[in-house]
């Protein structure tokens, strides 16, 4: 079975097909008309006959990211690695072996005009990390925000004021990723 982000009803393939795929097609797409990177996110699940299972379920997840250069991430619970894209040859090439997140990072990512709306623990983490030197990026493209946080290392938030993110495409892949790369989520 396919689940799309974007279709309300799974799409059946083959019942008795092996495993299910859930996707975001395109992550971030109000980046596209402004130039920022975009991403495709995917996780995949033996297909017990419940389409919906717990994250901990996922057997393989990843991302591919449309960017300064063409990425494919992706890890089958084995570690995670990274291949870019060599369109001279029309080939995704091994760029990335083994990739893990930096045990210490200086860079945190949250929507700041939500501020008014943390609990009280974000809002004292928040000055906390500021106090501590930590610099402020924000895409707003959760995959791009991502794949930056898992290169630099450092800290992703969205705390529940946000109630935005999709648990099956893109917090249950991308924190198999993370955790796969020696990362929390
Ligand atoms: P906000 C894109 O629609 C998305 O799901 C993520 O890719 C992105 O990080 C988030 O929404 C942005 O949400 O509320 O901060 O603009």
């Amino acid at each position: 079975m396919l689940a799309s982000e974007e279709t309300d009803k799974e799409i059946v393939v083959d019942k008795k097909g092996h495993y299910n795929v859930f996707f975001d097609p395109l992550d971030g797409s109000s980046n596209i008309d402004v130039g920022i990177t975009v991403g495709t996110i995917f996780s995949i699940y033996h297909n017990s006959g419940e389409l919906l299972q717990p994250g901990e379920k996922q057997v393989a997840a990843g991302y591919i990211l449309y960017g300064t250069s063409v990425m494919f991430v992706y890890t089958h619970g084995d570690g995670v690695n990274g291949f870019t894209l060599d369109p001279s040859i029309g080939s995704f090439l091994l760029s990335h072996p083994n990739m893990k997140i930096p045990k210490k990072g200086k860079i945190y990512t949250i929507n700041e005009s939500y501020s008014p709306g943390w609990d009280e623990k974000t809002k004292a983490y928040i000055k906390d990390i500021k106090t501590a030197g930590y610099n402020s990026r924000y895409v707003g493209t959760l995959v791009t925000d991502t794949h930056r946080t898992l290169i630099k290392g450092g800290v992703i938030i969205y705390p529940l004021a946000h109630n935005k993110l999709r648990l099956l495409y893109e917090v249950n892949p991308l924190s198999f990723i993370i955790e796969q790369a020696g990362g929390k989520a």
